[in-house]
């Protein structure tokens, strides 16, 4: 089984077990989550289900209207039953690092309004302990005046390399859908305490929010390549 099809059975599995009828959802951003989009568009087709969708960032709610599924927001949805969102590394402890898609801010919040979190992820998201596998850093959305004191700061108090996330498609830095840069902060192979850590970063002045998600997360589900899912909780 490739790593998208691994993908697409968590997303499937997590949308058939945990959508009910009348549901307030939070969609989150990234690849991953297309493919529950697609099923969640699939189950209001053909069971007439009745469902809101409350997005995480310009791509998720692209990814509603494209499939006309009725589009909520905050405002008036300030409480949301069920959140799908991907990630890019769950520790043994439910810690997620978010944020490879540069969302963080939104996913964070809208997670933050939810009475679950659920993962989907394909396995090579599944670690021991944050590091192992993905590598490119805990995201750090940053006030852009501010990037290089706080990249100083955090490399200071922690040690490690903070990196301005560079666009590809455009000349110079990565802009967040809130208008802000990202600090990819490749930390050391250190045993750190995250919901402290998660702190202190939130703490520094400038720094907006972090990609470290910390006792957020209800369950995940990662996609095996066998075509199982692994549940962890
Ligand atoms: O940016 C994000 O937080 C995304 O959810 C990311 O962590 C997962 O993206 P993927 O589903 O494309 O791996």
């Amino acid at each position: 089984m490739s790593l998208e099809e691994a993908k697409q059975v968590a997303a499937n599995y997590a949308v058939d077990n945990f959508v009910f009828n009348n549901s307030i959802l939070g969609i989150g951003s990234g690849s991953t989550v297309v493919y529950a989009v697609q099923r969640l568009a699939e189950r209001v087709e053909t069971e007439n289900l009745k469902v809101t969708c409350v997005p995480t960032s310009f791509q998720a709610k692209r990814l509603i209207t494209k499939h006309n599924l009725p589009l909520g927001e905050l405002d008036t949805n300030p409480v949301i039953e069920l959140t799908i969102d991907g990630a890019d590394e769950v520790d043994s402890k439910m810690t997620l690092i978010k944020g490879g898609g540069g969302c963080l801010l939104q996913e964070k919040i809208i997670a933050s309004c939810s009475n679950k979190l659920i993962v989907i992820a394909d396995y090579t998201k599944d670690a021991k302990k944050l590091g192992d596998r993905y590598k490119k850093g805990i995201p750090i959305e940053v006030v852009p005046m501010a990037y290089v004191p706080i990249k100083k700061k955090i490399e200071a108090m922690f040690g490690g390399k903070a990196k301005l996330r560079k666009a590809i498609a455009k000349a110079g830095p990565v802009v967040t859908d809130n208008g802000n840069f990202i600090l990819d902060w490749v930390f050391p192979n250190t045993d750190f305490e995250w919901e402290k850590v998660n702190q202190d970063l939130t703490m520094i002045p400038g720094v907006v929010e972090t990609g470290l998600f910390v006792n957020m997360c209800y369950k995940a589900f990662f996609g095996q390549p066998e075509g199982h899912v692994v549940e962890r909780d």
